[in-house]
């Protein structure tokens, strides 16, 4: 793989290198993994044992007597082994959960369990091994067999114990498929580029903003596992391009109001940004008070920011129809957030989404936190 090679030629491991080239990998990774997935079919037991059958039926005996058949069937034999092999080799170019980015193996360990993800792909493997060794057992049995009623019912059993290992992965090859299916979703946030990901409670103006930014309409695509969504504006500013994530319904309440899928979903997204911008609703419709805000501001700032090293842009938006009482409380509370968390927030910057105001210098602060594309 690329991304290890870079880490080695710097003579070092992967959690050991500077920040940016961490990012730098972790964004290589993703993409390799999404391209990876694209390219893999995984089959169902049904499908493979079905297009054996259908291919098995065209083979036709060219010989008589009893050598005739037992090539005949040796033939049949093989076809069956051929076919389930590389079918499940074709599988097995899945990416092992280490060789995969933080985000898609978040995923995979919160949704699905690592070794339950890891056997699958260890099942597989043994199938492979063990439909091998009844190809090269029965095609001896067939070879050397004495009449042709021998010769057919070693091919009958031989055919038959290498289909029942394909049937007995089918449970694995159900949890593969399904996992390739969910993260090759992913694609719309795997080319690359760097992620602000944005939170603040609903209505705050998450949307607004990132359509007014984005070059083309935002694109949604499922939330790995969940029934939720990622929303993703493709942003380009001043020769930086980059992308805004939203992910409705995750990172507008606090931690504590979570339901388990949020709290997994959460965990996974962890690892996705390279900023985070957070949105204050200060008009005197907001659905949640600033002190309720602030505590979500604080738990993002905690659980996502501190984490991993990024930092929190703070954008007080709707400032149109400030509701002044909730401004001048709003600034109180984030000049106690940034005594407490000083070197990771940033801002405060007034912006209205709707109108456009303040949003220029919000994007030139943005970019400053973004990896450069060179
Ligand atoms: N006046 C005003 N309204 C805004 C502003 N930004 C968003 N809105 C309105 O607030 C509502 C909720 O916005 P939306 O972007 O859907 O919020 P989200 O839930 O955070 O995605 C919509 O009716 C927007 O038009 C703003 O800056 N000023
Ligand atoms: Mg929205």
């Amino acid at each position: 793989m690329i991304v290890d090679k870079i880490a080695v030629e710097h003579g070092q491991e992967i959690d050991k290198v500077a920040p940016w080239l961490q990012r730098h990998i972790q964004a290589m990774r993703m993409r390799e993994v999404v391209e990876k997935l694209k390219k893999i079919y995984v089959p169902s037991a049904e499908e493979i044992v079905k297009y054996v059958g259908e291919r098995y039926k065209r083979l036709r005996p060219r010989r008589r007597g009893l050598a005739g058949r037992r090539e005949f069937e040796i033939k049949r034999l093989e076809l069956v082994y051929n076919i389930v092999r590389d079918k499940l080799q074709k599988v097995l170019e899945m990416p092992r959960l280490e060789a995969m980015d933080e985000f898609h193996r978040r995923l995979i360990e919160e949704f699905i369990g690592a070794e339950v993800y890891e056997e699958a792909l260890k099942r597989v493997r043994l199938a492979i091994k063990l439909a091998r060794r009844f190809w090269d057992e029965y095609r001896v049995l067939i070879a050397t067999s004495q009449s042709v009623e021998e010769a057919k019912k070693y091919r009958k059993e031989g055919c038959g114990r290498i289909l029942s290992l394909v049937r007995r992965l089918d449970k694995h090859l159900k949890l593969l498929r399904r996992v390739r299916e969910e993260l090759v979703q992913t694609h719309v946030v795997s080319e690359g580029l760097p992620v602000v990901v944005v939170a603040g409670i609903p209505s705050a103006g998450k949307s607004t903003l990132i359509s007014r930014l984005s070059t083309a309409k935002p694109e949604v695509a499922p939330y790995p596992f969940t029934t939720k969504n990622i929303i993703v504006g493709k942003v380009v500013f001043k020769n930086q391009i980059f992308y805004m994530v939203d992910t409705p319904g995750i990172l507008e309440r606090p931690m504590h109001q979570h339901n388990q899928i949020e709290r997994k979903a959460l965990v996974a997204l962890t690892s996705l940004p390279d900023a985070i911008l957070f949105l204050y609703d200060v008009s005197a419709e907001r659905v949640q008070d600033v002190v309720y805000q602030t505590r979500l501001l604080e738990d993002i700032i905690r659980n996502i920011a501190l984490k991993n090293g990024v930092k929190v842009v703070i954008a007080i938006n709707k400032i149109d129809v400030a509701d002044r009482e909730a401004l001048q409380k709003t600034y109180q509370y984030i000049e106690e957030i940034k005594k407490k968390y000083d070197s990771v927030v940033v801002g405060p910057y007034n912006i209205s989404a709707l109108k456009g105001i303040g949003v220029e210098q919000l994007l030139n602060e943005l970019i400053k936190l973004l990896p450069s594309k060179g």
